[in-house]
């Protein structure tokens, strides 16, 4: 891999979700050695320090079943102009999460410099509710149907108005827990998923050289990888809200890194889902860690 400027941005955000602790993500991501482990590949690296999330419950709030919507609209808004920031002067944006709702500010910003932008959401869910369709609220349900153009208007206009994502250009890899509006979506948008069916079937090699193959037909001029680590089993990150048995493994994660590596693509990279409350002694970020070692070029020989 070429050597990269990349620039380390944090996002305690927790307010996307009901389970206090994920907004400790970025801080046990660094814990585990992030920033050591990517300037030992040979890329220089920047701390952009945390995102400020608001500590105070708003008051104000409009009558809607989103949960934490002001707070969640804010700390997107603030992240999506910091990643503008970085890319527009041509650094790698490396997001940590806090919860999944942070890919509403990250997509957004990244739409500063790249007009037909891929994304491939590496998740056990497939994140496309909308107030309509979501059984819980909680809008870490919801940032692809956002970053789609679909949902509340405070969410999809966050940065610039309407649609950063055509849905074609769209890859969910690991999918096993998907709500039926989502489904219809999924068919509606002509969304690719490759679910935990295909990975079994076809094996992760061929599943990541057709995800990859298929970005390559788009005309993109960036891709961005969404992984959360709920993406993989239990087993090897329990340190997750809501956890999905029947996951992706360890090393076919690494495998699936290794090849997103090979393949160039990849411009921009958010981690998150991150939750030290409920990990077993930070396995899940040591994970996260390892994950990005793949991702930026690390070699096992
Ligand atoms: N689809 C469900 C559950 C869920 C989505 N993302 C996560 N959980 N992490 C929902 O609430 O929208
Ligand atoms: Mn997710
Ligand atoms: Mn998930």
């Amino acid at each position: 891999m070429k050597k990269l400027d990349i620039a380390l941005i944090g996002v305690p955000l927790d307010y996307g979700q009901s389970r206090r602790g994920v907004d400790m993500g970025p801080s046990a991501i660094r814990y585990a050695g992030a920033i050591k482990r990517l300037e030992a590949i040979g890329h220089s690296l920047t701390d952009e320090g945390d995102i400020q999330v608001s500590a105070i419950e708003r008051r104000d709030r409009e009558e809607t079943n989103l949960k934490n919507l002001e707070e969640v609209v804010q700390a997107t808004s603030k992240l999506a102009n910091k990643v503008a920031e970085v890319v527009e002067k041509g650094h790698f944006p490396l997001v940590l999460g806090g919860d999944h709702s942070i890919a509403i500010g990250t997509i957004a910003g990244l739409t500063a410099k790249y007009n037909n932008l891929g994304v491939i959401w590496y998740d056990a869910h497939a994140d496309m509710n909308t107030a309509d369709t979501s059984p819980s609220g909680n809008i870490h349900g919801m940032p692809l149907a956002v970053t789609m153009g679909l949902g509340h208007e405070k969410l999809v206009n966050i940065f610039k108005d309407g649609q950063k994502v055509k849905p074609e250009n769209i890859v969910i890899i690991g999918a096993r827990s998907v709500d039926p509006g989502e489904r219809e979506l999924i068919k509606e948008k002509g969304v690719k998923v490759y679910s935990m069916h295909e990975i079994d079937r076809d094996g992760m090699t061929a599943v990541m050289k057709d995800a990859i193959t298929y970005l390559q037909s788009k005309n993109l001029d960036g891709v961005h990888l969404s992984l959360d680590l709920d993406g993989l089993d239990p087993l090897y990150t329990p340190g997750v809200g809501t956890p999905v048995q029947g996951g992706i493994s360890y090393r076919e994660s690494h495998l699936a890194m290794e090849m997103l590596e090979d393949s160039n693509m990849i411009t921009s990279a958010e981690f998150v889902e991150v939750n030290p409350i409920l990990d077993e002694k930070n396995k899940t970020a040591d994970v996260a860690v390892g994950l990005m070692g793949s991702l930026f070029g690390e070699k096992l020989l």
